[in-house]
């Protein structure tokens, strides 16, 4: 059942191509850029794992014409440069266990959507699963793709609203976000906020407890059944399956649990625990 325990004995990525391609699980298909692990395109960013407390390197190949640039949000971190068509290998610091944003952060490849996340030391006593929380303007994307500015001061009304680059019910098909355990047993769920709006998610049937966060680092022991998520936070839960049963977990502003108006969509995923 635990088909998300295959990323325990995955090595370690050490190669992102920066690929730009056609996003095809919202129902307005558009142009995105992503994370991709390898030469193939895929409109879902990969994530990056590494182990606590140790230096690594981490080689970009930007398969776009264009220059875009790179951050990694940990403390000292710099940007990074990468011209069309370039390779750029660079260092990942030694970092305590969690969960950290990373993604392009000029204005065309924050847009489309090259983001993801690290998770560092999270795959090692617990089966671990991720959301990365995606809000999405299509006027503003069809913009960016067509290299016009990004009017940051008009009004933002996003009508897409995904976890892993999905919309609910798609969300459930996906084995990194449909939480499935056994009766007793815990995991972890690394969250990752990308959007360009803050988001809350409600856990229904469980409370589950705050391992990490970014942003708010004294919450880390907090136990809770709604947790925020601001823009940008990466934050790591705990959840342990104390009964059995399928449960929701959604965000808790309900214009992010629709499909461009439509309910149910968006930010829903489920928890199932089997006997
Ligand atoms: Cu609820």
């Amino acid at each position: 059942m635990f088909l998300s325990m295959m990323s325990w004995t995955s090595s370690a990525q050490d190669s992102l191509w920066i690929a730009r391609g056609e996003w095809p699980h919202i129902p307005d298909s558009v142009q995105s850029i992503r994370f991709n692990a390898n030469s193939d395109w895929t409109s879902i960013n990969a994530t990056l794992s590494r182990v606590p407390d140790q230096l690594s390197t981490l080689v970009l190949i930007n398969s776009d014409s264009i220059m875009h640039t790179w951050k990694l949000e940990a403390e000292g971190e710099q940007e990074w440069e990468i011209g069309g068509f370039d390779t750029l290998s660079l260092n990942i610091p030694a970092l305590a266990a969690g969960a950290y944003r990373f993604g392009l952060t000029n204005e065309v490849g924050r847009v489309l959507g090259a983001s993801g996340q690290l998770q560092v030391g999270l795959d090692v006593d617990f089966p671990l699963f991720h959301w990365n929380l995606g809000d999405w303007s299509i006027d503003r994307m069809v913009a960016a793709d067509l290299g016009l500015p990004i009017a940051w001061d008009a009004p933002y009304i996003p009508e897409q609203f995904t976890i892993n680059e999905r919309t609910y019910p798609a969300t459930v098909d996906d084995v990194d976000a449909l939480v499935t355990m056994s009766l007793g047993d815990t995991c972890l769920i690394s969250i990752v906020n990308h959007g360009f709006m803050d988001h809350v998610f409600h856990f229904h049937g469980f409370h589950v407890t705050i391992v990490s966060s970014t942003l708010h680092p004294e919450r880390v022991g907090w136990s809770k059944d709604t947790s925020p998520i601001l823009r940008g936070e990466a934050l790591v839960v705990q959840l342990v399956a104390n009964q059995i049963g399928m449960y929701p977990v959604h965000n808790h502003n309900l214009i992010a649990v629709t499909n461009a108006g439509f309910y149910p969509g968006g930010m829903i995923t489920q928890i199932h625990v089997m006997p």
